[in-house]
């Protein structure tokens, strides 16, 4: 699983709605990944720690306004910042488990209503992840779960949208789990996923986002 073999590390992504228990499960896969001995680390998109993060979560916290198409590109920007690091990780044998990726960022900006294709443009270019898991929760499941609606998007009727635009987005390395069955069950799913993932992307060079 990266490391010591000298083989690059892989680059995997969660995805889903807003407490679809994708923060969770990072956290599971990972303390899995280390205690097996793997080199890993769990990342988030948004990286609210950078002074563009910053302007999202303000954003996402209502405390500012941003124009639709803005917000899109200081999302995208937010991941173009972390590009070199990334690469150079997953080059120096780092597996990444990342909480939200460029699917999030497409599916969320068209839910709003913009273009398609114009969503998809800034993300061509950006490492392409070898596995994307989509933890599959209803709307109206994930909206029971504690926190909801603190934030802008956490509201049932736009994120139905946003999951329609998802399951538009599946692509050859999209795999889905049902996030409403009991997290032991989910984590035991993760695992076998990644597990599969990491055989078949041993060898294979990075490659780009190309949408
Ligand atoms: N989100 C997240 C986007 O709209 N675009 C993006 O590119 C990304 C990465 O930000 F509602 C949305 C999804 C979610 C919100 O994400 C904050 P977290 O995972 O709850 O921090
Ligand atoms: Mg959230």
């Amino acid at each position: 699983c990266g490391g010591k073999g000298g083989g690059r590390g892989a680059l995997v992504v969660l995805e889903g709605l807003d407490r679809s228990g994708k923060s969770s499960q990072c956290a599971r896969l990972l303390s899995f990944l280390k205690g097996k001995g793997c080199n890993a680390e769990g990342w988030r998109f948004p990286d609210r720690t950078t002074s563009v993060g910053q302007m999202i979560s303000a954003y996402l916290a209502n405390q500012s306004q941003l124009d639709d198409r803005t917000v899109h590109l200081l999302f995208s920007a937010n991941r173009w910042e972390k590009r070199g690091l990334m690469e150079s990780k997953l080059l120096s044998g780092t597996t990444l488990i990342v909480d939200r990726y460029s699917h999030s960022g497409v599916a969320f900006s068209a839910a709003k209503g913009l273009d398609l294709e114009w969503c998809k443009a800034p993300e061509n270019g950006l490492i392409a992840p070898d596995l994307v898991i989509y933890l599959d929760v209803q709307p109206e499941k994930a909206s029971e779960r504690g926190g909801y609606g603190d934030e802008r998007y956490e509201k049932i009727e736009f994120q139905k949208k946003v999951a329609d635009y998802y399951l538009s987005l599946r692509d050859s390395t999209w795999k889905v789990v049902d996030g409403s069955l009991p997290m032991e069950t989910v984590e035991e799913q993760l695992r076998e996923l990644f597990t599969n993932c990491i055989q078949q992307c041993q060898g294979k060079p990075l490659a780009n986002l190309a949408w």
